[in-house]
């Protein structure tokens, strides 16, 4: 495809290590495959914290990518970071109006570094650069590159759900948030739920006018919104699965299992991926089928994140809870039902891993897509599947119709459905991954990179944004 530049900001940069290896993370693990087929910069936070801001980013070159990255001041990363971004904006959108912590110096903050990036990254734009910004931290960007005066198409994509209009509205700020993503020329979201959503939003709550396409326009503004299914590199992940012999963590996982079936789960340690809930599920699938102890292994992989915020710390003792509680009851000399770790792997040993277990059981509470459901079907052995376990309230139930799909809210049904797994014939299994791995070959990561910038580089930059947006820190 023919692209200029691609000038990418996304709140973390992930710099692939020697073996080219990235941090755990779907977003920086699909932005590391999109710049595999792309030329340009990746702009973001560098992860450190400064005593003073930057007013210019750190330019590091590594291959056809120049990253270029910010650091923040501790009441940066404490408002923006931790605050707004993780404590209001993340619960309210997974639905969480509960965990929502709202406070206006939190939301300053967030506006004042969305202000700061725009005032680094506008000099290291070229004037046909298609930009392209990621993710919830960074909604106010456009606002602030078009008060610079850039007029380059700019698109946004967000990667976690988009609520109801009645939910989004329960967070203070979320008015100025819809006005600022009216000023970017496309929206892309990962479910068409999430896309009516948030069409549904801007037109309750700043009467935007549809044009009968997928463009609404609000005070002058016109902005599209669409939905593009995320997807992986599933090539990648057959390719490492079907070698991952040669990796030690995996052969020892192999030996231990013995003839013992695997369940496995794969999520950053957060509220919305469900992990106490589904053991849970786990506790009462041991107890409704006792044959079935001491012959299977739950194994939950479990990275923490986000430590800082209270509510994160609250998860981890939940987990450690459960976890206690279930492998004290249920356990016997010889046989621990769930193995819980905290590390990091390689994508090669988690291709492996996922492919040992007869069982994915990816049951968030509520998630944008979730690339550990797609990559567990990618490390299938095509001859002798596993069976995916997955939530209606995960954006990838919408393309995986041929999972297992279960409410995480309901033990019996997911405690049901891992026996219905673990009993299920080849032929059925065979059936279903075939048919779920069609879809992801079709809409993989190079799919979705490829149909965002095609519709965004359609949409001509209108020269109409550059003028009269004043962004809302520079407003008294
Ligand atoms: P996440 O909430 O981070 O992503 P997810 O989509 O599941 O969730 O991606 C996690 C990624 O991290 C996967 O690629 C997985 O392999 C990797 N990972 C997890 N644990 C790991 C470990 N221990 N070691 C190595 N790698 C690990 C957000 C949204 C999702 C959305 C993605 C992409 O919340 O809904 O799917 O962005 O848009």
């Amino acid at each position: 495809m023919d692209v200029s530049r691609l000038l990418i900001v996304s709140n973390r940069v992930a710099i692939p290590d020697r073996t080219g290896a990235v941090a755990a993370g779907g977003l920086a693990v699909a932005l590391g495959e999109a710049f595999r087929m792309y030329e340009g910069v990746w702009f973001g936070w560098s992860g450190k914290v400064a005593a003073e801001p930057a007013s210019r980013p750190q330019v590091i070159n590594k291959g056809q990518v120049q990253y270029a990255l910010m650091d923040l001041t501790t009441s940066d990363r404490r408002e923006y970071y931790n605050g707004f971004a993780n404590r209001a904006l993340w619960p309210t959108m997974h639905y969480r109006v509960g965990l929502s912590d709202f406070s206006r110096t939190d939301y300053d903050g967030y506006r004042r570094v969305n202000h700061n990036f725009a005032t680094a990254l506008a000099p290291l734009s070229r004037p046909d650069d298609l930009v392209w910004v990621h993710d919830y931290h960074l909604i106010p960007l456009a606002e602030e590159l078009r008060a610079l005066g850039l007029v380059n198409a700019i698109g946004y994509f967000h990667h976690i759900p988009w609520p109801a209009p009645e939910v989004l509205a329960t967070l203070p700020g979320t008015t100025e948030l819809l006005r600022s993503i009216a000023c970017y020329d496309l929206v892309g979201l990962q479910t068409q739920r999430d896309a009516e959503n948030l069409r549904r939003c801007l037109i309750t709550e700043l009467g935007a006018v549809s044009d009968g396409s997928d463009a609404l326009e609000v005070a002058g503004l016109k902005t599209r919104i669409h939905c593009f299914p995320i997807g992986i590199n599933s090539n990648q992940i057959e390719q490492l699965a079907a070698r991952a012999n040669s990796s030690r963590v995996v052969r020892q996982m192999s030996a231990d299992l013995n003839s013992r079936r695997l369940i496995i789960g794969v999520d950053r340690l957060d509220y919305s991926k469900g992990i106490p809930e589904r053991m849970g599920a786990y506790e009462r699938f041991l107890q409704d089928n006792p044959d079935q102890r001491g012959r299977v292994t739950y194994l939950q992989i479990a990275p923490t994140s986000r430590s800082e915020v209270p509510e994160y710390a609250a998860v981890s003792r939940a987990v450690n809870e459960a976890l206690g509680r279930i492998n004290g009851s249920l356990g016997e000399p010889g046989w621990v039902p769930i193995h819980y770790v905290t590390s990091t792997y390689p994508r090669s040993v988690l291709a492996g891993l996922y492919r040992l277990a007869s069982v994915g059981l990816v049951t968030p509470m509520r998630d944008g897509m979730n690339l550990v459901a797609k990559e567990y079907v990618a490390a299938q052995d095509p001859a002798n599947p596993g069976v995916l376990i997955l939530s209606k309230f995960a954006g990838a139930a919408q393309q995986l119709r041929a999972a297992l799909i279960v409410n995480p809210n309901d033990k019996v049904e997911v405690a049901e459905a891992i026996r219905n797994a673990l009993h299920m014939t080849q032929k059925e299994r065979v059936c279903r991954w075939s048919d779920m791995m069609q879809s992801l070959r079709e809409h993989d990561v190079s799919w979705w990179a490829g149909a965002f910038l095609k519709a965004l580089k359609r949409g001509s930059p209108s020269a109409l944004k550059s003028a009269h947006v004043v962004p809302v820190s520079a407003r008294s």
